[in-house]
């Protein structure tokens, strides 16, 4: 191509070079004829016109079109070959190139995993790791460990999901069943080497409920621990600040309230500022301008010592948390239903992108 004289009336010729029809065979073919045909191809007429022209621009104009004819007989050369090879390709498919792309549709993060998602991802900022265990639990780990007494109503049949039902003549404590919460997970921690120990547990827990706009037989939980020499509740009430306004904005307001579980003592709930009506008091609060968002407390010197823990030397706090009730919270769903079975206006309204 270098070769080739610039000279500006062979512009529109070296254009349609550029433009020759690449997927018509048709269309190519008469392009092949306008361009080169002997009779009237427009390359043809111009070599016919050189006659007139004086000796010097005869000889110049005449290389310039012989360099173009060599270059658009390649060029249909190789638009024929391309031809025949998608045609022989296609010999035997249907291909219409010609039908519109299907559209593309790129699937989304559920809801549920972006908040557990960014959940963990604090709590890995603050040195915490992930652990997880077992949904088949025993006994032992899921209450008794945790300082649950025997007669306790979380272990009766109508409220946990028992494995194995003839295996309820085992003893108590070595009955099978579907984990009520990711707790046993941090029994399993805390008997599997010392102190200390910063970790989050997320993952699926069982509840003997049926599906109501509030409850759902399997959802997801993260719990948290931490322990080691030294740790009180002010590191209670600093972490789960810090991830609060982490979470939900740095200007969150907290607020902590007495509260029971049998694993901790003492025992609080965390509320954080109702974002939609500013702490003024709404449907969504109730009117009372909070949102209770997780269950914390200071480690059970009876869940320590049962994990070989002396309690005098080591102390910790935990905590729980729902993400699907948060995430409800956070995309004004009123119905935990709305967050299973795929609902695809679900999915693609507050689904997150990537991994
Ligand atoms: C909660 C609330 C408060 C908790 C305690 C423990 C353990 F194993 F360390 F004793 N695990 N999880 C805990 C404490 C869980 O969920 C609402």
């Amino acid at each position: 191509m270098s070769e080739s004289p610039d000279h500006s009336s062979l512009a529109p010729l070296r254009a349609r070079l550029a433009a020759i029809p690449t997927l018509d065979a048709e269309a190519l073919e008469a392009e092949a004829v306008a361009l080169l045909g002997r009779k009237q191809g427009e390359l043809t007429m111009r070599l016919k016109g050189l006659a007139a022209l004086p000796i010097e621009e005869k000889r110049a104009m005449g290389g310039a079109l012989n360099v173009l004819k060599n270059e658009l007989e390649a060029a249909v050369e190789a638009r024929r070959a391309e031809l025949a090879q998608a045609t022989s390709a296609n010999a035997n498919r249907d291909v219409d190139f010609s039908m519109p792309g299907r559209a593309q549709w790129p699937g989304t993060l559920h809801p549920v995993t972006v908040v557990v998602d960014e959940i963990v991802e604090i709590f890995r900022g603050l040195g915490f790791a992930v652990a997880l265990g077992p949904e088949a639990e025993d006994e032992q780990h899921n209450f008794i460990a945790l300082n649950f007494p025997p007669d306790h109503p979380a272990m009766d049949m109508h409220d946990t999901l028992y494995l194995d039902p003839e295996g309820a003549s085992r003893p108590v404590g070595e009955r099978m069943l579907l984990r009520t919460h990711t707790s046993p997970v941090q029994i399993r921690v805390m008997r599997d080497g010392p102190p200390p120990y910063r970790v989050v547990i997320p993952g699926t827990v069982y509840r003997n409920d049926a599906f109501d706009p509030s409850h759902a037989p399997a959802f997801s939980q993260i719990e948290g621990l931490a322990v080691d020499e030294g740790i009180t509740f002010v590191d209670l009430k600093a972490t789960l600040t810090h991830f609060a306004q982490r979470f939900l904005g740095a200007d969150t307001r907290v607020r902590f309230r007495p509260s029971f579980f049998p694993f901790t003592e003492p025992s609080a709930e965390m509320d954080v500022g109702c974002r939609l009506c500013d702490g003024a008091g709404c449907a969504a609060c109730k009117g009372t301008g909070w949102m209770e968002i997780l269950g914390c407390g200071m480690v059970h010197e009876n869940v320590l010592r049962d994990a070989g823990l002396d309690p005098e030397r080591w102390t910790g706090f935990a905590f729980g948390m729902g993400p699907q009730r948060i995430a409800m919270q956070r995309y004004g769903l009123h119905d935990i239903r709305l967050l299973y079975g795929g609902d695809m206006r679900v999915l693609t309204q507050f689904g997150g992108v990537g991994r």
